[in-house]
């Protein structure tokens, strides 16, 4: 955006259907008038609109005022501008594009930010896909390796959390330790309520932990309805209603499931609509996507993430090591474990 110093307003490029530059009084990210493309042309740089591809022209030399030229002409002085900025100007761009980014199959929390700000940049109709994509490309947290080995396995929460912000693009504030460890100091300066006797287990915390602490915007969680095991159609109506569009939106989803007779919550990053089922990034280990389970039985009999991985300080952007990654559960598998239970949608 160009924003001009005395009066806050941002260069507008929509005046006349485009014809003029204006200044808009709320300059918004999302508005693409308010948006400009710098590069160098010549001895300057021109600067063309991004909703409008009409190139910023100095109108002549017979006083005609600064209008939107139709299109950017390389060499055209009136379409080089000098820019007086604090610093020498515009530098060429320094990252990646996102093209670069895309064949990437991890990537680490600067480049997560740079992507999505790259996506944010995309046309609307285009961002679902790269969103989806990313959802695959930010690491996998293993809760079992946690610096707080002691309560590691009551800790799906917050390494949920943490996987959750990092697809957000939310930086760990401190980024010696697991991320998960940080937000577990974090949420234990919150209070809970009934029977949850932990700040960790109590669902509102969460929401108002990424929204407090990260300026995360959410709704607050939410509870599914209760619906008989086996109603296939239920659950796929109810994804395709309330999780599929935010996944495209880009943002987070984490939901809590019956894989064990405490409860669990795991990470869901895609709807695979040819599988038939959801795929989970499952921080505890690899539940078997087999029927008769029952809220009294755990799944992960023998594919559970081991406990003998070092406490390393695992930089957020490193996978750390575990089963439970991309792990897909069908339908009929999420008519028994899920129903009644909270989720919650950040970002
Ligand atoms: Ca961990
Ligand atoms: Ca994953």
């Amino acid at each position: 955006m160009i924003i001009n110093k005395a009066t806050g307003f941002a260069l507008d490029a929509g005046r006349d259907g485009g014809k003029y530059p204006y200044g808009y009084v709320n300059p918004m990210t999302n508005n693409d008038y308010h948006l400009w493309k710098v590069t160098p042309n010549g001895s300057g740089y021109q600067i063309v609109s991004k909703a409008t591809g009409r190139a910023l022209d100095a109108g002549g030399n017979t006083e005609n005022p600064v209008y939107m030229y139709p299109n950017p002409i390389s060499g055209n002085s009136y379409h080089q501008w000098n820019l007086n900025l604090p610093g020498g100007g515009p530098t060429t761009q320094t990252g990646s594009s996102l093209a670069e980014l895309d064949k990437k199959s991890r990537l680490t929390i600067d480049e997560i930010i740079q992507y999505r700000q790259l996506v944010a940049n995309l046309p609307s109709s285009q961002r679902a896909t790269y969103y989806r994509r990313l959802q695959y490309k930010v690491p996998y947290f293993n809760q079992r390796d946690n610096g707080y080995r002691n309560i590691a396995d009551s800790m799906c929460n917050v390494t949920t959390l943490a996987a959750c912000l990092t697809f957000l693009g939310i930086k760990n504030p401190q980024p010696s330790r697991q991320f998960e460890d940080v937000l577990e100091d974090i949420i234990q300066n919150y209070s809970w309520h009934g029977t949850d006797t932990n700040p960790r287990y109590w669902w509102k915390n969460f929401a108002d932990l990424a929204r407090k602490e990260f300026g995360v915007s959410n709704p607050g969680f939410a509870m599914m309805q209760g619906f008989p095991v086996g109603d296939v159609k239920f659950i796929e109506n109810f994804v395709k209603e309330n999780w599929e569009p935010s996944l495209n939106n880009g943002k987070a989803i984490m939901t809590s499931v019956s894989t064990t007779s405490y409860g669990h919550i795991v990470k869901v990053i895609d709807i695979d609509w040819q599988r038939g089922g959801i795929v989970v990034d499952d921080p505890f280990g690899k539940a078997q996507d087999s029927p008769g389970n029952s809220s009294g039985k755990s799944n992960y009999t023998n594919f559970w993430n081991t406990k003998d991985r070092n406490p390393v300080n695992t930089q957020q952007g490193q996978d750390e090591g575990g089963i439970g990654n991309d792990n897909f559960w069908s339908w009929s598998y999420c008519t028994e474990i899920l129903g009644a239970t909270p989720y919650l949608i950040l970002g």
